[in-house]
């Protein structure tokens, strides 16, 4: 790696990230079944039907992992909790043995001296909650603050940061626009009722842990920077939308109180009755913005219905996801969400890295190209800072390879390498590069 610690603030935090679906093994523990479970049973939605039934057994192998974590000299490890293992009903009853697993987690951060993050919903939906149409029921808000409440009582004392939601636009547009994640929906009333039921979720979530006196409570945003394929005026007009889809919408919402007026356009019809009067909720104070960011997208006009464009190919080197490697999009959220939404907030960089075929050859993992994606992005994150961003972390995705949702176990993210049919765990070359860079 090109860096050491010296070359970020003082106080400058470096940690990975983990998802619970995608590494635990959603069938120990007690964890009830998950809209996740259902989609990936359905034919052609997950690559060969795979799912997290066993995943990469965290569940039982949490203490090897997390002496991994402590092994790169990280000081930040991002987990999420998994609802359906907290409480199997969606509501109700809680699950003892899965909040045991949480407390025992968050234990087990704290006497190696990292600081727990949690993410409260990382997309394990209950499927009882799915049976009521999930995302889009107006209960949702209420059931997600109650499951806040649930674990937060649990562990609240002790996380160190906590955000309630990863990445709404994958919950919302990814999951009911474009089917591509539970439950699968291609709906635009179903989207943007997700959309926005998610925020105010969001903003329920937070004012429940500030009753429980939490501090360091923020939000996990994923963006995309979107730019014209071309120079005329309709790509323009094809990137702004979906740059205002994509990435405005969830900040203005959260920092402004209000949607982007061309998202609204399409989505406007669709909104719950009484959306104008959520802000008070969704606009509950933050300590913190995170980022999680991976590419850039071209767009162009298309024929056809709101929101009429598409993706072009670009020209840019890919990693295995087909994603175009583009640092420069970091640096401009970076910016962006300081100067036009956080004003001074704390940002982190709560997800970011690359998906490579890496395979163990003699025991070894060499993944160079993961080394010099990870080198140039905190290169972003350097030039942000001296740019007077105040950037506060850094996570990346992941610490091991798990789960990739549609793309099942195909597609390894880890900076450690894990073989799904041992479930052995070999640190990958970037592995040891972060950790000799950390540990100067
Ligand atoms: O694996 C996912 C994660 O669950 C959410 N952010 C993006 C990652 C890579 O696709």
């Amino acid at each position: 790696m090109n860096f050491t610690r010296a070359d970020f603030p003082e106080d400058f935090l470096f940690g990975v990230a983990t998802s619970a679906y995608q590494i635990e093994g959603q069938s120990f523990g007690g964890a009830g079944p998950c809209h996740w479970d259902s989609f990936a049973a359905t034919p052609g939605n997950v690559v060969r039907a795979e799912n997290g039934a066993r995943a990469c057994d965290h569940y039982h192998r949490w203490e090897e992992d997390l002496d991994l974590v402590a092994g790169a000299h990280l000081d930040v490890y991002r987990f999420s909790t998994n609802w359906s293992r907290v409480m199997p009903e969606g509501r109700g009853t809680p699950n003892a043995e899965g909040l045991d697993f949480y407390d025992r987690l968050v234990d087990g951060l704290l006497a190696r001296g990292i600081k727990p993050a949690a993410t409260l919903y990382h997309w394990e939906l209950p499927q009882p909650l799915a049976d009521m149409g999930g995302w889009r029921n107006a209960d949702m808000p209420n059931w997600f603050a109650d499951f806040t409440e649930v674990v937060m009582r649990r562990i609240g004392d002790r996380v160190w940061s906590a955000a309630p939601i990863n990445e709404p636009w994958c919950v919302s547009w990814l999951s009911h626009f474009l089917g591509h994640h539970a439950p699968g929906l291609r709906d635009i009333r179903a989207t943007a009722r997700a959309m926005h039921l998610l925020l105010v979720s969001h903003g329920r979530s937070i004012q429940a842990m500030r009753a429980l006196g939490m501090k360091n409570l923020g939000c996990v945003f994923n963006m995309e920077y979107s730019e014209p394929a071309d120079a005329s005026d309709a790509a323009r007009k094809a990137a702004h939308l979906y740059d205002g889809y994509y990435n405005r919408f969830f900040l203005s919402g959260v920092f402004r109180g209000e949607y982007p007026e061309e998202v609204l356009e399409g989505l406007g019809p669709h909104l719950p009755t009484g959306w104008q009067d959520d802000f008070d909720t969704i606009r509950a104070p933050l300590d913190w913005c995170g980022i999680n960011y991976y590419t850039r997208k071209l767009m162009a006009p298309d024929a056809g219905p709101w929101p009429a464009h598409k993706e072009v190919e670009g020209p840019l080197p890919k990693t295995a996801m087909g994603w175009e490697i583009y640092p420069e999009g970091l640096e401009f959220f970076l910016r962006r969400t300081h100067e036009e939404y956080t004003s001074g907030l704390p940002i982190y960089v709560t997800e970011n890295g690359l998906a490579a075929p890496d395979v163990v050859t003699d025991g070894v993992v060499e993944d160079p190209h993961r080394i010099a994606y990870l080198d140039s992005h905190l290169g972003a994150v350097r030039r942000a800072i001296a740019a007077g961003v105040p950037v506060a972390g850094y996570i990346a995705w992941s610490l091991m390879d798990n789960f990739e949702w549609s793309y099942g176990y195909e597609k390894r993210f880890g900076l450690v390498h894990v073989d799904f049919d041992s479930l052995k765990r070999t640190p990958k070359a970037s592995y040891h590069a972060l950790s000799a860079a950390l540990s100067r």
